[in-house]
């Protein structure tokens, strides 16, 4: 029997359980059922991180115990991943004291191996996205530092303080030699190559206590800090196993299979720091790192500024009140769109009005089709006890299905084993359209209608057991519609996923109940209304419709600029060289999309065209570009985060859009006197430019 041992990110506790958070528990809910149908025995380990400052300040902001306040949070995240039919087996909690025993335990053991030392720490702190700064990345301006990542540029504070920090840097070559080996370790394989980067560009040591505010676990021996939440929360991973006592425990779950993250948290936190925290302790890092994409909701960054923030379990009620399904029924619905409509590992774009076109087209047309269809021909010419039916006699010439069930397999199989979780829902609704082509090619109507009991029993079985079959491979997905399938099909018990693999298990005289639309269709009318209504307003906490999203690509738009170390997501450096921490990594993206505002508040912004005279590469920074752009009468020199996405060369010449009364800003020593405009989608950036051949200084309304 395989042990596998899978987990989730532990969740902050300021924000609720949001479409995002879900993805991933839900991601992890379907590997492990998939794992559980395998006949492995599977941990699936999910939780709350609560240490975090920005929890700390919710709790203050709403006046109540800080403790009170993150166990009321953590049993709001255990209430939706219960509505969402997520079957973890452990939850952890970072202020339980199995955890705070584990951080010290582990900070000790580094600390003891010389790993961990004192040392004076300085850098430029912003309140707002809790991130530190080195002096080099936030430039002085007019007499203070505004921070170079938060929207509203607010003005840094310097810290100064003693603390305890870990040798990172000790740990480059070993780190590289353990990705090296195992290049499976590290997934999807285009951010493990942001790994290497990351690692091979130099890494520093991590500044890992504060000393001011006192939410956290003490350190050990020092209780005048606390442990930097990441961390404390990394080691969840660990305390789940029982580190530092159960060693039986430990070394049956240990290492772990797999951490599902996105890929917010996945370069310098689980694939860099944790790992090099692993070795530092003689333990195995992780088998497998799985960075998936984000999702963007309606064409905007999901965030609680723009009020856009979707609620899953809202989602789906709405779903089960347009529908008529159950809440469990509606909340497997959700958990197909989300895994149909994007690819694991990639961005996508979240839109209610696809969620509803997939619950008609594909679940209760094309799913539910199948399965009410071959079930109520069944009930007409093979009747059984109460209302029912009784499973027909195959025939030896039904074979279209069969043999086409045996490759579906395989291909659901391989792309469950290689996470790709997308393509596994398209081999098996490849084979849900397959059983609709034969239905009609076969007619079974036609055969009732004219009396062919025996060919309409062989039609009947053959597609009653296509149907069997594919329950198993959307058992995972759509654990409660499938075990409803089943129980339609006259199969209560338990089942593996083998079973998939084996043909004619239904047996012919065995009962069939009487049929119920499991997935019914939403009316017409309703649906459209509800499009009309998605579009405008949200069943959630006031999301926002909106299209494509645009951004400003320029050095002072919030994650347009540099990046906080210098390179690609890495760890913001400090004036003396060591490296701390962020835990608003997350944070460093940048806010798509604002609320709505007046015609004459988008007046004050002039846009120009002007045409690219020139553009080099900034020296040290790998996003940033350097432009020479003219107004026709005039010549300006902007800073622009496009280094990743054009080349010098490419934009010499170039007519684009400029916003050109931004207030000017220095960055890296160099003047940056506009901003231009980019539509971004997922990894994508595409500059604006006018599609004809205006002069340089033209207006943009
Ligand atoms: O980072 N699309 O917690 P967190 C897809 N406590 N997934 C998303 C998403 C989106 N728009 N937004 C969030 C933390 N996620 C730390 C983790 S682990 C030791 C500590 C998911 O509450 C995604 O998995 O900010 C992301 O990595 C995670 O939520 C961040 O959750």
């Amino acid at each position: 029997m395989r042990r596998f041992y899978l987990t989730t990110p532990i969740y902050y506790v300021n924000d609720i359980p949001h479409i995002g958070t879900a993805y991933t528990t839900l991601a992890a809910d379907v590997v492990a059922r998939y794992h559980r149908l395998c006949g492995d025995d599977v941990l699936l380990a999910t939780g709350t991180d609560e240490h975090a400052t920005k929890v700390l300040q919710a709790a203050q902001a709403r006046g109540v115990d800080p403790f009170q306040f993150v166990a009321e949070m953590a049993d709001r995240f255990r209430e939706a991943w219960a509505k969402l039919n997520v079957d973890y087996d452990v939850f952890i909690r970072t202020t339980e004291e199995r955890h705070q025993k584990a951080v010290q335990a582990l900070f000790r053991t580094l600390q003891t191996r010389g790993d961990i030392y004192e040392g004076p720490y300085e850098g430029w702190y912003c309140m707002s996205c809790e991130t530190y700064f080195s002096a080099d990345e936030a430039p002085e301006a007019d007499g203070v530092r505004p921070c170079p990542n938060d929207r509203l540029h607010k003005p840094l504070q310097l810290v100064q303080e003693t603390n305890y920090f870990f040798r990172l840097s000790a740990y480059q070559d070993r780190l590289l030699e353990w990705m090296d080996a195992h290049p499976e370790a590290l997934k999807p394989d285009f951010r493990r190559n942001e790994v290497l980067a990351f690692v091979r560009s130099g890494l520093r040591d991590v500044c890992i206590t504060r000393s001011a505010g006192g939410w956290g676990v003490p350190v050990p021996g020092d209780p005048s800090q606390v442990v930097y939440v990441w961390f404390d929360a990394l080691i969840n991973y660990l305390t789940l196993v029982g580190y530092p006592d159960q060693t039986a425990s430990q070394e049956k779950w240990w290492p772990a299979d797999l951490h599902l993250v996105g890929k917010d948290i996945y370069v310098r936190f689980h694939c860099t720091l944790w790992p090099a925290m692993l070795m530092g302790i003689g333990l195995e890092p992780p088998r497998q790192v799985f960075g998936h994409g984000f999702w963007m909701i309606e064409g905007a960054k999901m965030s609680k500024t723009v009020g856009n923030v979707v609620e899953p379990v809202r989602v789906a009620g709405w779903l089960s009140e347009l529908s008529g399904a159950p809440p469990e029924i509606a909340a497997d619905a959700l958990r197909y769109c989300l895994f149909r409509e994007m690819p694991f590992g990639e961005d996508g774009n979240f839109a209610r009005s696809s969620v509803l076109a997939r619950f008609n087209s594909d679940l209760a047309n094309e799913l539910g089709n199948v399965l009410n269809r071959s079930l109520s021909l069944a009930i007409q010419t093979f009747p059984g006890a109460g209302g029912g039916a009784v499973v027909p006699r195959p025939t030896p010439t039904e074979t279209a299905l069969s043999s086409l069930a045996g490759d579906t397999h395989r291909r659901v199989t391989a792309a469950l084993e290689t996470l790709d979780l997308q393509g596994a829902l398209n081999a098996a609704w490849e084979y849900v359209s397959a059983i609709n082509r034969y239905l009609a090619d076969r007619t079974p109507w036609v055969l009732a209608r004219d009396g062919k009991t025996e060919e309409l029993g062989g039609v009947l079985y053959h597609t009653l057991e296509a149907v069997r079959v594919l329950t198993v491979w959307c058992l995972p997905y759509l654990p409660c519609a499938a075990r409803e399938m089943r129980r339609q099909l006259g199969l209560d018990g338990e089942t593996t996923w083998e079973s998939a693999g084996h043909w004619g298990e239904l047996q012919p005289g065995a009962p069939l109940p009487v049929p119920t639309p499991i997935f019914p269709r939403i009316d017409r009318k309703v649906l459209q209304a509800a499009l009309a209504a998605a579009d405008a307003a949200v069943p959630a906490s006031g999301e926002r419709s909106g299209a494509a999203a645009s951004r400003v690509a320029d050095a002072a738009a919030p994650g347009g600029g540099p990046p906080p170390a210098g390179r690609a997501g890495g760890p913001a450096p400090t004036g003396s060289g060591e490296q701390r921490q962020s835990e608003g990594e997350k944070s460093m993206e940048p806010v798509e999309g604002v609320a709505t505002i007046a015609f004459e508040d988008f007046a004050r912004v002039e846009l120009r065209v002007a045409e690219v005279l020139s553009a080099e590469r900034v020296p040290k920074a790998d996003k940033l570009l350097h432009l020479r752009i003219s107004l026709g009468d005039e010549e300006r020199s902007v800073l622009a985060g496009l280094a990743e996405f054009y080349t010098p060369e490419q934009l010499t010449g170039r007519k684009v859009i400029l916003v050109a009364n931004l207030a000017p800003r220095k960055i890296r020593g160099l003047m940056s006197q506009g901003m231009l405009l980019a539509a971004e989608h997922g990894e994508r950036v595409s500059l604006l430019q006018p599609d004809q051949d205006l002069p340089a200084g033209a207006r943009v309304r």
